[in-house]
């Protein structure tokens, strides 16, 4: 007897509730796609409750041990993107060069013009998390994120700030852009967890 499971099946384990899988690769953000002439115009502030502030160039973040992971893209607006390979720095080991205070619960993600968005520590510590500065093997192109963008693959795909230039640690959870604007505090795809009421 044949007990192989069918396509369909294998991607209702894979795929969350009412995504549909595209093999595009849509961009979506507000605000306009930042150019960078030169990387020197870039740098990363890591800040808030740790207990050394730092602000990295991107050869700085390059000296981190370089983590390639593949994942599952979800987006809020119901499409997901099957196995995308990400290369760059894991956000624990930031996390733990500037040293997290134990009074940190949440994280806050500033990107180009002011956008932001939240997230629990938890998820942010998770092996899984990543800086990524490359997609696919090929750096990240500037509607995708370029230099710098978050990448939390277990999140609503809203959370992986793109252009990222500062990570903030607080006690506190407060709502970034969409946050504000009735998206989640968390966005957990498997929960549904959409919309602030949801
Ligand atoms: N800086 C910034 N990052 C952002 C956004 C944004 O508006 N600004 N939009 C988010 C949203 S809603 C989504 S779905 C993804 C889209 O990423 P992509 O354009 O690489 O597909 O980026 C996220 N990161
Ligand atoms: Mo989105």
């Amino acid at each position: 007897m044949y007990f192989g499971k069918s396509k369909a099946h294998a991607n209702s384990e894979r795929v969350p509730p009412n995504q549909h899988v595209t093999k595009t690769f849509p961009v979506l953000h507000a605000g306009s796609v930042p150019e960078y002439r030169e990387l020197k115009s870039w740098n990363l502030q890591v800040y808030g409750l740790v207990e050394k502030p730092l602000l990295l160039s991107f050869e700085d973040l390059m000296e981190f041990p370089q983590a390639t992971i593949s994942n599952d893209i979800h987006c809020v607006t119901g499409w997901s993107r099957l196995d995308n390979q990400w290369t760059g720095v894991r956000a624990r080991d930031i996390a733990h060069a500037a040293g997290v205070s134990g009074e940190t619960g949440f994280v806050v993600l500033h990107a180009e013009e002011g956008w932001t968005a939240n997230l629990p520590l938890e998820d942010f510590l998770k092996e899984t998390s990543l800086l990524a500065h490359s997609h696919d093997g090929k750096p990240l192109t500037p509607e995708h994120g370029y230099p710098i963008r978050a990448v939390f693959p277990h999140l609503y795909f809203w959370k992986s700030a793109k252009w990222l230039r500062g990570i903030q640690f607080t006690k506190q959870n407060h709502p970034g852009f969409w946050e504000k604007n009735g998206y989640h505090m968390n966005g957990n795809p498997w929960k549904e967890e959409r919309f602030s009421w949801d």
